[in-house]
């Protein structure tokens, strides 16, 4: 494709996102406020795990196709993938796309394309950017083409659902809409359906929002699961082979930069109308302190008075390197105020990123009076609960991810959350 493009942001989305397209040709220039972040790149070193990334960036950047740098330049199109977070009072923290906008606004020129990829508030196009965009003096919507374009894919896959998911294009008019669906077309091999910027920015909000109020409910299901006397894993397994059932697991609580955030963004717009969403988010929001006073539990029946415990996983979710809004972060300062002693392992996070934690897994486990596992690594997995030794053979496992017969042969006390029938 004959087309040159600036990528604003290059992080989770925005790296991966011009990665593809220098892949397939375009001529892609790298933006990010981060010098560090520019300089890894442009030494083809990773400053983020996703697995496929290093070939691509390798390719990339080796045949000429990526180039990054701190400031923007001219391009054909812009796309604007930076990160939209909250604030402290759970309002949408905006100030990112706004500024990223800003930085373009120089180097905007007649019959240019400008991208949102970030997840955003429903009215953000128009009531951030474009008042941004406008400063270019170009007439928005036949000068200058706008659009949202949210990224749907998971991290750990983004590759894969990078290709193959669908997407969903909310242009400022028809023009922008098409303009980005021959664009996204160069690789995306699922449907791409177009329709206007605000359809699109809630299509995307609603999408995780809806995985969130599910999660809650599993979550909720857990509890009385563990009242009930029942395996709540088992019986959500049952439930989901009905055609029309498709009941999401309960853990420690919500991770990510995007499910955990999202929500936030409607109840904020709806207030009193987004009441089962603002409850599903205190729902989620509750479980790590419902994690830590399990583990507390587990631990007072085996008559352990304060106890060391060793926390498996840091990052928000298996596989991945990202401890943003971890569960494991809010678990662990939960544990602390009960006055358990807490050390941290998690082989996915290369240097140690929390006051806990240790590279060496044997000085987690092995002075620990409970092994308490809050993330579904693949390692974790893989363990032999045979070589693993530590005070007090006790674990709770919260993702059900381990096989809970060889933990028991191997002498355990076998805890799962959402279960009673523990042991
Ligand atoms: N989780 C549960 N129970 C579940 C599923 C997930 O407790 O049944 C937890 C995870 O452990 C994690 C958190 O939820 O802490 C979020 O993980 P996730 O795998 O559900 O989602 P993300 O945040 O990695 O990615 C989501 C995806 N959205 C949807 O599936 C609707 C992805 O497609 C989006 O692109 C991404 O958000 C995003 O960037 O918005």
């Amino acid at each position: 494709m004959n087309k040159t493009m600036c990528v604003i942001g290059l992080g989770y989305i925005g790296l991966p996102t011009a990665v593809t397209f220098a892949n397939y040709g375009v001529k892609v220039h790298g933006v990010d406020v981060n010098p560090a972040a520019v300089r890894s790149i442009q030494e083809k070193k990773l400053h983020i795990e996703e697995p496929g990334l290093q070939e691509r960036l390798n390719k990339a950047v080796d045949e000429g196709y990526l180039t990054a740098s701190t400031t923007p330049q001219e391009a054909d199109v812009f796309i604007v993938a930076v990160p939209s977070p909250i604030n402290a009072d759970k309002t949408a923290n905006l100030e990112y796309v706004r500024e990223a906008t800003k930085s373009i606004v120089p180097y905007l020129r007649k019959g240019n394309l400008v991208i949102l990829e970030s997840t955003v508030p429903p009215k953000t196009v128009e009531r951030v950017m474009i008042p941004e965009l406008v400063k270019s003096g170009l007439d928005i919507g036949t000068e200058l083409y706008v659009a949202h374009s949210p990224e749907r894919v998971i991290p750990g896959r983004i590759f894969e659902e990078l290709i193959n998911n669908g997407r969903i294009i909310g242009g400022i008019n028809k023009k922008s809409a098409e303009m980005t669906k021959e664009l996204y077309e160069l690789f995306v091999k699922g449907p791409i359906h177009l329709t206007d910027a605000t359809t699109a920015e809630l299509v995307k909000v609603m999408e995780n929002t809806y995985r969130d109020v599910n999660i809650a409910f599993a979550n909720e299901l857990a509890k009385l699961a563990e009242e009930l006397d029942v395996n709540i894993w088992e019986a959500i397994h049952y439930a989901n082979f009905h055609p029309r059932v498709n009941i999401h697991f309960p853990g420690p609580g919500v991770g990510g930069h995007c499910i955990a955030v999202d929500p936030w963004f409607l109840v904020e717009l709806g207030g009193e109308k987004a009441q089962m969403i603002h409850l599903a988010r205190t729902i989620n929001d509750g479980m790590p302190l419902f994690t830590a006073q399990k583990t507390q539990k587990i631990l007072n029946e085996n008559n352990i008075a304060g106890g060391k415990v060793a926390v498996l996983g840091l990052a928000f979710k298996g596989n991945v390197d990202d401890m943003r809004e971890s569960p494991s972060l809010e678990v662990i300062h939960e544990l602390q105020q009960l006055g358990l002693e807490v050390v941290s392992f998690d082989p996915h996070i290369k240097e140690n990123k929390h006051p806990t934690q240790t590279q060496n897994f044997e000085e987690a486990v092995n002075d620990a009076d409970m092994l308490l596992v809050l993330t579904d690594h693949k390692e974790f997995k893989e363990y032999n609960p045979l070589s693993i030794t530590p005070k007090n053979k006790i674990v709770l496992d919260t993702k059900n991810c381990l096989d809970r017969e060889k933990w028991k042969e191997a002498g355990f006390q076998f805890h799962l959350l959402g279960d009673a029938k523990n042991k």
